[in-house]
């Protein structure tokens, strides 16, 4: 009984401890449920480094040597919350290689 409760014990602090780290791990959009919305995209490029995208949307970009960002993050509810970042309404918002 006493080892049963040891292995119990053991086991849950395993699954609470795996499951802070998951927490950390996570950008803070997703562990509060709600899309995170950012001021600039200085600071969303902070978390997202290459930009928050619609799945299925595709870097219209203009520049001289033009090569498209295809490593923006694909998330349709965290790019509407900062749809605003979205200069030139291509369906990602601080794109950025
Ligand atoms: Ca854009």
């Amino acid at each position: 009984m006493l080892t049963h409760r040891r292995i119990t014990s053991a086991v849950l602090t395993f699954v609470l401890a795996a499951t802070m780290s998951v927490g950390i791990a996570a950008p803070a959009a997703e562990a509060a449920g709600k899309p995170r919305v950012f001021a600039n995209c200085t600071q969303l490029n902070k978390v997202y480094r290459h930009g928050v995208g619609q799945v299925g949307a595709h870097d219209k970009s203009r520049s001289k040597n033009f090569r498209p960002v295809t490593t923006f993050t694909r998330d349709d509810a965290l790019y509407q919350a900062n749809r605003a970042r979205d200069a030139d309404n291509d369906g990602i918002a601080c794109e950025k290689r």
